[in-house]
């Protein structure tokens, strides 16, 4: 293991909920199996490089805090390339086994896309390296349409085909690398993919063209044999006003109009569930019963702050919700946990990103076990499959098939009795839910 850059943090263990050892795992046992699969398995971890390695911890009215010793400002290749190592020590100590990342993140952007493909280049080597040296594994890649101010009007929707071109190379780019870098998935997140206003917008042409923009992308996925998923990453809005894949609703609507569905599953971001107006068990839900749960980006925001904030995860309760839907679903395949989260602004130190992480990975790992507890308990699993019993008859079969009438329900609605409903008991399983906690 690499000691270069973080002196003072060994290797993060699991010393069980008894310790008081803030550097150290209360929960996260990655071997420990969990129905039959280890922790390490279930929960695949993957750390963020645009947060670990590249946010400098700014807001909307002051400037960045982060100390990152390592780090010479520059946009120069060995400055990129020494970050990676510096990324690669981060993962060893905290044991994440996967990571996630921007093209602009890993490499700059320099004065042509010419040359800003061969940076990225040269960075990818650097990454494949330590890929090799460490075990990690790539979990997703992306590429970064959104921060340029060539963006500033959309990438794959922008009013301007040369914009839109650019976009598209960086996007091929972007896929290749990692295609190369043998990573698991890679992510669409429409940031400027939206409007400001409608007065200026033609709504329908730009839905077209992100289509068109997505199914170019997936063959060209075919063309070099990528064997990753594809996901869409919803969001409302932020930087838009209004993005077009607004909620997991909105995006599995947006594939199957275009064609896209079978190419694509959803990668579903808590504070962006939270920012549509749903909770995140909500979304969640709701892109597993389309069976396109691919992928979670964990985080959380805040009840009193209106934007993205990108807390980290350290509700139990809800990665109790999480981590049912993704037992209940079979597990992740593809996809992951993904810490898209950042230190708050007074967090400046190198050390409170172990901090931040061991919390995240602690807290999903209590989901986990709660979730699993929740289950072989099986209550309010029976109680769910109850109060739909009476479908379980020879006519709710048939409904279900789509062969049932309007003409055989009526007949059946005059035969019956009035119908008597049996108590939802939320407050019953809610008590529940709470025996685990
Ligand atoms: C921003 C998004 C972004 C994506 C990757 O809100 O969450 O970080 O995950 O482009
Ligand atoms: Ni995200
Ligand atoms: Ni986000």
């Amino acid at each position: 293991m690499r000691d270069d850059f973080f002196p003072g943090v060994g290797r993060i263990v699991f010393e069980g909920p008894g310790s008081r050892n803030p550097f150290a795992f209360k929960h996260y046992n990655p071997d420990e199996a969990v129905e039959g699969k280890s922790m390490r398995d279930h929960l695949r971890f993957a750390a963020a490089y645009w947060h670990v390695m590249r946010n400098p911890l700014a807001d909307p009215f002051g400037g960045g805090t982060a100390l990152m010793p390592w780090d010479d400002g520059t946009d120069s290749l060995a400055n990129a390339q020494k970050r990676v190592r510096v990324f690669f020590e981060f993962l060893e100590k905290t044991g994440i086994d996967h990571y996630c990342f921007h093209d602009r993140d890993v490499a700059p952007e320099l004065g042509s896309l010419a040359e800003s493909n061969k940076a990225l280049d040269a960075v990818a080597e650097t990454l494949a390296e330590e890929q090799a040296r460490t075990g990690k594994k790539l979990l997703w890649g992306t590429a970064c349409l959104f921060a340029h101010p060539r963006y500033a009007q959309g990438a794959a929707t922008s009013p301007s085909l040369p914009v839109y071109a650019h976009a598209a190379a960086q996007v091929k780019k972007a896929l290749e690398v990692t295609h190369r870098l043998g990573g698991s998935g890679y992510v669409f997140w429409g940031g400027r993919e939206g409007y400001s206003t409608l007065w200026n917008t033609d709504m329908k042409r730009e839905l077209d063209h992100l289509a068109a923009f997505l199914h170019m992308a997936v063959d060209h996925k075919r063309r070099i044999g990528f064997a990753g998923k594809f996901f869409i990453e919803p969001k409302p809005r932020e930087p838009s006003t209004h993005q077009y894949d607004s909620d997991a609703a909105a995006c599995l609507n947006f594939l199957r109009e275009y064609g896209l569905l079978d190419a694509f599953e959803l990668n579903i971001e808590t504070n962006h569930a939270t920012l549509a107006g749903h909770t995140m068990r909500h979304e969640l839900t709701v892109a597993a019963a389309a069976g396109k749960l691919g992928s979670v980006d964990a985080n959380r925001g805040d009840e009193l702050i209106g934007w993205d904030t990108d807390q980290f995860p350290t509700n139990l309760y809800l990665a109790v919700e999480v981590m049912l839907v993704v037992l209940g679903m079979g597990g992740f395949t593809h996809g992951g946990l993904n810490f898209d989260a950042k230190r708050r602004r007074e967090s400046h130190m190198p050390e409170d990103l172990f901090h931040a992480h061991i919390g995240g990975m602690d807290t999903f790992a209590r989901g986990l076990k709660v979730a699993a507890a929740l289950r072989a308990d099986g209550r309010i699993e029976d109680f769910v499959r109850l109060r739909y019993a009476t479908w379980d008859s020879e006519l709710g079969r048939r409904i279900e098939q789509g062969s049932a009438s309007l003409e055989e329900l009526e007949k059946t609605a005059l035969a019956q009795p009035a119908p008597v409903l049996s108590s939802g008991r939320q407050e019953l399983l809610e008590n529940i839910v709470n025996e685990f906690l």
